[in-house]
């Protein structure tokens, strides 16, 4: 049997098998991988009305690729208040958004209460609004400033009212290559433990892969392998999220792009390796939107959200961080021949626009 045909048989691919796709004729690849996304999803594709929130980007780690904490490039460090994030969510929940994703540096002045009961504020004042909160990176620094267990800080946020955790963090699981490009921050095993307990409390959460550094392509496939496996186990992960690595305003000397051929590849291998993943989902920001628009037909079914600010990505470089209106992301995807689904968080299906 061809690895072609294994593919379309729908049978798993192994370590080697996803590694020899990167060979494969980009145009075939692009036809397997559109082949499973139209298998589950046909021609919708997801997206939701969300704003991100950055609350602070003091942090007390140092990752080689990250301009959105403070430092000697980024001297413009801030902190808001809990008023000001009410103030935002007041506003973005008036013009119909439908979840905040809150992220924020590590930053240890604050004190624990002010990264949790920011969530129970939202909750009480809008309890239908979803707050998908705290990367893992997150999660392992509070419980390590604050002295607590992950088991402990989970449970603090299911108590204050996280619905979701994001998929931030994860960068690339190699342990090599993570101690180069962020050590002392969360390692992978950590990072896929308190998925893993996230999930085993029956919550949902993201993965993201940050590509195009100074990883390989083997380092990516083991990446997914390790996705693939806690998946497996735990079924908690709604969505896959590779970033494509900017360049900008941080101290990783990498300065060229990665080609849009090794985005799109990289995309559609990941649909077809996480063959238990229902969601890939082209985050625009880091690939621009009209590559997601491509990336359509390269498995991606999801494109994220309207997003209206972001702050970690474009501080980077991401030209395309400050949102896009609704009526535009509606005309962009059904322009390019697809099915515009607005979704809830945990990918319900709310309006086919
Ligand atoms: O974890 C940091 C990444 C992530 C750079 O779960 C960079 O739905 C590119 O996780 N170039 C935060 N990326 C964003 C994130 C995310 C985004 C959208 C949706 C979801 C979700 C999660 O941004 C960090 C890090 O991997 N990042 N620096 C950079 N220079």
């Amino acid at each position: 049997m061809t690895l072609r045909d294994k593919i379309l048989a729908g049978e798993r691919i192994d370590f080697d098998e996803a590694l020899s796709l990167y060979d494969m004729d980009f145009f075939e690849l692009g036809e397997l991988a559109d082949a499973k996304r139209k298998a589950l999803h046909g021609n919708k594709t997801y997206f939701n009305i969300n704003r991100h929130i950055n609350p602070t980007n003091k942090c007390a780690d140092i990752c080689k690729f990250c301009a959105y904490s403070a430092n000697r490039k980024n001297p413009n460090e801030y902190t808001m208040t809990h008023d000001e994030i009410m103030n935002i969510v007041k506003d973005v929940e008036s013009r119909g958004a439908k979840e905040v994703h809150i992220v924020s540096a590590h930053n240890p002045d604050t004190g624990l209460e002010w990264y949790l009961e920011i969530f129970k504020k939202i909750k009480d004042a809008y309890p239908h609004m979803h707050v998908k909160a705290l990367t893992a990176a997150e999660v392992d620094f509070l419980a390590r400033e604050y002295n607590k267990t992950y088991d402990e800080i989970l449970d603090l946020m299911v108590l204050n009212g996280v619905d979701s955790m994001p998929g931030g963090g994860a960068e690339i699981f190699d342990e090599k290559v993570r101690d180069y490009i962020c050590k002392g921050k969360v390692t992978s095993d950590q990072w896929l433990e308190i998925h893993r307990k996230w999930h085993e409390r029956g919550k949902m959460s993201n993965v993201t892969m940050l590509f195009g550094h100074v990883e390989k392509r083997e380092h990516r496939i083991d990446h997914m392998m390790r996705i693939r496996d806690l998946q497996d186990k735990t079924k908690g992960f709604n969505a896959f999220i590779p970033l494509v690595y900017q360049t900008e305003n941080n101290y990783l000397k990498v300065t060229e792009f990665m080609t849009a051929n090794e985005i799109l590849k990289t995309m559609a291998i990941s649909r077809i390796v996480l063959d238990n993943v229902p969601n890939i989902k082209a985050y625009w920001v880091t690939s621009t939107v009209s590559l997601a628009l491509v990336a359509q037909e390269f498995g991606a079914n999801d494109l994220d959200g309207t997003i209206e600010k972001e702050s970690i990505n474009s501080a980077a470089g991401a030209k395309s961080a400050n949102g896009v209106n609704l009526e535009d992301f509606v005309a962009l995807i059904k322009n390019s021949g697809f099915t515009p689904v607005e979704r809830d968080s945990v990918y319900n299906e709310i309006k086919e626009w």
